[in-house]
């Protein structure tokens, strides 16, 4: 019997995101972002590195598209950089910038390659930044604007569309505990309303796939949630985690699922509880085509005796990736779908990142033989296959990361790669994950 078949038309992709790769940072007009500046300031980012040059891809996506096709990638997610098509993220467009992107659709289509479009992964014009960034509505406007360009500049080349990438991310590392750009550290009150308005822009992203994009144009929201996994497959604790993600959850989903923030969620704000204005729920509820999930870790929950549950802390050494949060926990892609299949019912499920950081081998015989990754990757594919078994509505699956890649305050140092940059020489080699994962992709089927 053929085991750890896949349906016929399951998606099977690789990720990457416009400031971990592209480079060019000050190229054919592209303006600031928040990353360029960020990075600059001393002891932000490891190393010091900067997305200055990155995987050069900007220059370089033919070659990386060659690449793609040999190993079979059908699928590529990916994230425009909004300064490239409104430099100071005003009204003004960069149309070299649009040139640059159907250059790279057109290199993409003539591989076989179809594009995952995220609008936003981070990378705000520092002009924005300047004038307020996600704590002024008018970001969320700007946004609108910005998305209204590229759904038209490429609706005969993207049909799948991704509106934000992570909110809670770029929210908690960038404006609470300034670990990320724009480095600012702001009091609940703020955090709350830049939350919202990054739900506004979602809003507005749907909006504009749905007014300009191409026919059949399909759209949704990327969101890492926190995963709550039952410690054993019995009623109570599966109950018990599922209430526990609920609840981590609910302010991320319930605004877009059920056009609401939620009564405990305001409790919990208190006085600092955001602004919303008529309309904005509405908006920001419009109902999309999908929810991507970016899954890497989870943590373990058990109900109590009597009632009640507990979250378990890790004991020492618990297996982790390279980094402490990358706890391995193979059957969060399974409990993170299934919980919110039954809590919110999107319409599908995409798995739009999951893969890890370790500390590869040299080459030997030309080849990086990176076991960890190539593990990591399958224990977690055996849970998307469960899920799909089971009959939950998980259409597709995208490896992060292609190339090793720009790793935020981490910077080079960090590598999610199934396929090896040197960045002295700019040389690509795929690693042994990447060869596992073609075969992956090619026979429909864990290997
Ligand atoms: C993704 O973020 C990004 O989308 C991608 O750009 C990035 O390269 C990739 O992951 C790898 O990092 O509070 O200490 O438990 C994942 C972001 C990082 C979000 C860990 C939640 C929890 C940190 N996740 N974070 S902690």
């Amino acid at each position: 019997m053929k085991s750890y078949c896949f349906p016929r038309n399951f998606i099977w992709g690789v990720a990457a995101a416009a400031p971990q790769i592209e480079g060019a940072a000050r190229e054919d007009g592209k303006g600031e972002s928040i990353w360029d500046r960020f990075a600059r300031l001393p002891g932000k980012v490891a190393n010091g590195d900067t997305p200055d040059i990155a995987c050069d891809h900007y220059h370089r996506y033919r070659e990386d598209f060659a690449l793609m096709r040999r190993l079979g990638v059908k699928n590529y997610r990916l994230s425009l950089a909004w300064p490239r098509l409104h430099p100071d993220g005003g009204r003004d467009i960069n149309q070299k910038g649009i040139d640059f992107y159907r250059r790279l659709f057109d290199s993409m289509e003539r591989n076989g390659i179809t594009p995952w479009v995220t609008f936003y992964h981070w990378d705000l014009p520092q002009a924005l930044e300047d004038a307020g960034g996600w704590r002024v509505r008018a970001t969320a406007e700007a946004f609108a604007r910005y998305c209204a360009t590229a759904a038209r500049a490429f609706r005969d080349h993207v049909r799948n569309w991704i509106t934000l990438n992570e909110i809670p991310t770029f929210i908690g590392n960038g404006y609470r505990v300034g670990m990320h750009a724009p480095g600012a550290r702001e009091p609940g009150r703020v955090l709350n309303q830049a939350f919202h308005h990054t739900l506004l822009a979602h809003g507005y992203a749907v909006s504009a796939v749905r007014e300009h994009g191409g026919r059949g144009s399909r759209v949704g929201l990327t969101q890492d949630l926190s995963v709550s996994v039952p410690v054993t497959e019995t009623p109570r604790d599966i109950v018990a985690a599922r209430a526990e993600l609920a609840l981590r959850n609910e302010h991320l989903l319930a605004p877009v699922f059920h056009g609401r923030y939620p009564a405990g969620y305001l409790r919990r704000c208190g006085k600092d509880r955001p602004e919303v204005k008529a309309g904005d729920m509405k908006l920001i509820s419009q109902p999309t085509d999908f929810l991507g999930l970016n899954i890497y870790s989870g943590h373990f929950v058990r109900a109590k005796a009597g009632r009640g549950r507990e979250v378990l802390a890790f004991p020492p050494r618990y297996p982790e990736a390279s980094f402490e949060w990358l706890k391995i926990v193979p059957q969060s892609i399974y409990w993170a779908i299934r919980h919110c299949h039954e809590l919110y019912h999107p319409r599908a499920f995409y798995i739009t990142e999951n893969g890890a950081s370790f500390p590869d081998p040299p080459a030997a015989d030309g080849e990086i033989v990176d076991l960890h990754r190539r593990d990591f990757v399958r224990n977690y594919l055996v849970n998307v296959h469960r899920a799909v078994g089971e009959g939950l509505p998980c259409r597709g699956y995208f490896l992060w990361s292609f190339l090793d890649n720009y790793e935020w305050a981490a910077g080079y140092g960090e590598r999610f790669g199934i396929v090896h940059v040197d960045y002295a020489t700019q040389k690509r080699t795929p690693k042994l994950s990447a060869r596992w994962y073609a075969e992956v992709m090619r026979r429909n089927q864990i290997v």
